[in-house]
């Protein structure tokens, strides 16, 4: 077992005066409970005091405030409009129907804006009250689900894609990556004493033996991929698992490392990363090797400057090899090399999909993953009367799983009469376009994504039919700020905002998700955005290869440059047609 050979001690060459305060925050938090407990109770103010903000995050909870709201408060003299979002950990991303219905109802009751379904294939309930923040934590719990370590520095929700052509392989995969989010959960007893009122003893270095008193420096995210759908973007998780079959069975996993997106447009030495692959391993041991990998970030990890924190910059500060051969010390044999597989595309089926053991799985398209007002009120009357279960995508669509032959033709007459049928059979591009929450929610957001793109996607979708590209996807993605959350780097067209209206415009991206798009224009409205790509979307028209993809053309044209799964940032430099 790689737990048993883990170093647990911390890296103590970074020395203690010099750890950047959310290092110093977690050391004297008596395993992530703080103050916590005493600023719920505190009714002078909506809000929580800043140390718990941090720390509520490792409870899968976000201290906001309507940014909507904020200049017309601050001119009356009120305090912001603070409220909370309540992220849940659902590895897998798979429901029973009481849960869905359980989430529904306590959305209902303690949240606003409905359910979100977010990029990790969880849900968000946004708005929720201080005073009520306890009850909701614990009609959670009753339902069967937490939201231990949804938010921050620990391993975050494990995600799993979905595959229909082998019905075992993806029990078997679903059933790791269930087991990996157990296994790199923290075990602090704060959480039940905090949000359940149980009576836990705090207890010192072994509440958290894995994590230790400071946790990791920074999240990590694991995710699970079954080729030829590579819809979860293994490439952009700290740690990706591919599933390798043979026949009908898991063989194991190739293991990529060192994936993420996140980047300041302040600083060069901030980048996105695609992940490398790193060996192979047997299937059963893929949760310890996830762990084994996640003690090494844990101890090698920058905890001085937190914007140099993620895992892709301590493999890039050790080098591949050298991580290698750290993993190969702890987890007592190097890997096996990796194997050959396949990705065809990253997108959510479409419609209807029948498994390899005959159950079928039906696609519901959810804008944004957007749950609210008459669409809720639609799945609600859907699901209490439905007999399979509930899959979140990464793609934040929802799949209606495991439906029975015999109940398929009442399934859909079911949806037709709720008026959700038309939501099997979704525009190709819808498929293919991703945006952030953004504002009014996301403190960190500097434009809009959620908001707007039904008017973008519209838009772009008006444009390419002009030049007849309407049956060819194009992965298309939208975030409110660089931090990327809709992973719009591995996008052909990404945009990230940098104020209001204005974005940075990134193109090239691999439409399997292989290969990191580049900087093209910065700062540009959504209308330059257009005026620029209209020429582009022309001439990839006029002189496309057979099947070929947008960001491939946008490569063998010299439109921008290829960088494959290259971490250097000199390398990002773009070949640019032109510039704003
Ligand atoms: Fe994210 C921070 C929303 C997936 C990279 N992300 C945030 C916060 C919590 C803002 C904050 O820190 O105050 C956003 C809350 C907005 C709101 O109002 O709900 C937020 N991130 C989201 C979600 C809900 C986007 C969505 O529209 O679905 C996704 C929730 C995932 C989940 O269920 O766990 C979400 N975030 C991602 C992804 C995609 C992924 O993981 O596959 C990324 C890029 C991958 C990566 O981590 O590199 C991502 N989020 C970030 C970052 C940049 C991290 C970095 O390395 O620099 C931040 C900012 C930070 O951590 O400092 C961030
Ligand atoms: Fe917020 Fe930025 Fe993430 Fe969008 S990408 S949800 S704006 S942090």
């Amino acid at each position: 077992m790689a737990g048993d050979t883990l170093d647990r001690s911390r890296d103590r060459s970074q020395p203690v005066a010099k750890l950047c305060s959310n290092e110093q925050l977690k050391a004297r938090s008596r395993f992530l409970r703080g103050d916590i407990a005493q600023g719920l109770i505190d009714s002078s103010t909506r809000a929580v005091p800043g140390d718990d903000t941090l720390l509520m995050k490792f409870h899968g909870i976000y201290m906001q405030d309507d940014r909507d709201q904020r200049s017309d408060r601050q001119r009356r003299k009120l305090e912001p409009n603070y409220q909370f979002m309540v992220r849940l950990r659902i590895p897998g991303g798979v429901l029973s129907t009481s849960q869905w219905l359980g989430l529904d109802k306590l959305a209902r009751h303690f949240a606003e804006r409905g359910l979100r379904i977010t990029t990790r294939q969880t849900i968000q309930l946004h708005g929720v009250r201080k005073p009520r923040l306890r009850a909701c934590m614990q009609a959670i719990r009753d339902i069967g689900l937490d939201t231990i370590a949804a938010c921050g520095d620990d391993s975050r929700g494990v995600i799993c894609g979905f595959n229909v052509q082998s019905a075992p392989v993806q029990r078997q995969v679903a059933s790791l990556a269930r087991q990996t989010s157990q296994l790199l959960i923290p075990r602090t007893g704060a959480y039940r004493e905090i949000w359940y009122g149980e009576d836990v003893v705090y207890k010192n270095q072994l509440e958290d033996p894995d994590y230790g008193e400071t946790y990791l420096p920074r999240k990590f995210k694991v995710g699970f991929a079954l080729p030829p759908v590579n819809d979860i973007d293994v490439y952009g998780q700290d740690v990706g698992f591919i599933a390798i079959t043979e026949g009908d069975s898991l063989a194991g996993f190739n293991v990529v490392v060192g994936g993420g997106m996140g980047q300041l447009d302040t600083r060069d030495d901030s980048y996105p990363r695609l992940a490398e692959p790193a060996g192979f391993v047997a299937a059963e041991r893929a949760p310890a090797l996830a762990l084994a990998i996640m003690t090494i970030q844990r101890d090698y990890g920058d905890r001085v400057d937190r914007h140099r924190a993620r895992f892709k910059y301590t493999l890039d500060r050790l080098g591949m090899d050298s991580f290698l051969e750290l993993l190969t010390q702890r987890w007592g044999e190097p890997l096996q090399p990796p194997r050959a597989f396949t990705f065809t595309h990253n997108g959510d089926p479409q419609g209807l999909q029948q498994d390899s053991e005959g159950l079928w799985h039906a696609t519901l398209e959810i804008a944004n993953g957007r749950i609210q007002g008459a669409l809720q009120d639609q799945l609600q009357g859907f699901v209490q009367s439905f007999a399979g279960y509930l899959r979140l995508t990464t793609n934040q669509n929802l799949i209606l799983g495991g439906i029975e032959p015999d109940l398929l033709e009442t399934s859909q007459w079911r949806l037709d009469d709720l008026g959700l049928a038309a939501r099997l059979s979704p525009s190709l591009q819808s498929t293919y376009s991703l945006s952030c929450v953004a504002l009014p929610t996301c403190g960190l957001a500097m434009a809009e994504a959620e908001r707007i793109m039904p008017q973008l996607l519209q838009r772009f979708e008006d444009s390419k039919a002009s030049f007849g590209l309407q049956d060819i996807p194009i992965t298309l993605r939208v975030t409110g700020c660089p931090n990327g959350c809709a992973r719009p780097y591995i996008a052909e067209i990404g945009l990230t905002g940098r104020a209001p209206n204005l974005y940075n415009l990134y193109l090239g991206g691999g439409f399997h998700g292989e290969r990191l798009n580049q900087l093209y224009a910065s700062n540009v409205s959504i209308d330059r955005a257009f005026e620029l790509l209209d020429p582009l979307l022309a001439r990839f028209a006029a002189g496309r290869q057979a099947g070929e993809h947008f960001g491939d053309y946008l490569i063998r044209c010299r439109i921008v440059q290829a960088i494959a799964h290259g971490s250097d940032p000199q390398r990002m430099i773009p070949v640019l047609e032109e510039h704003s």
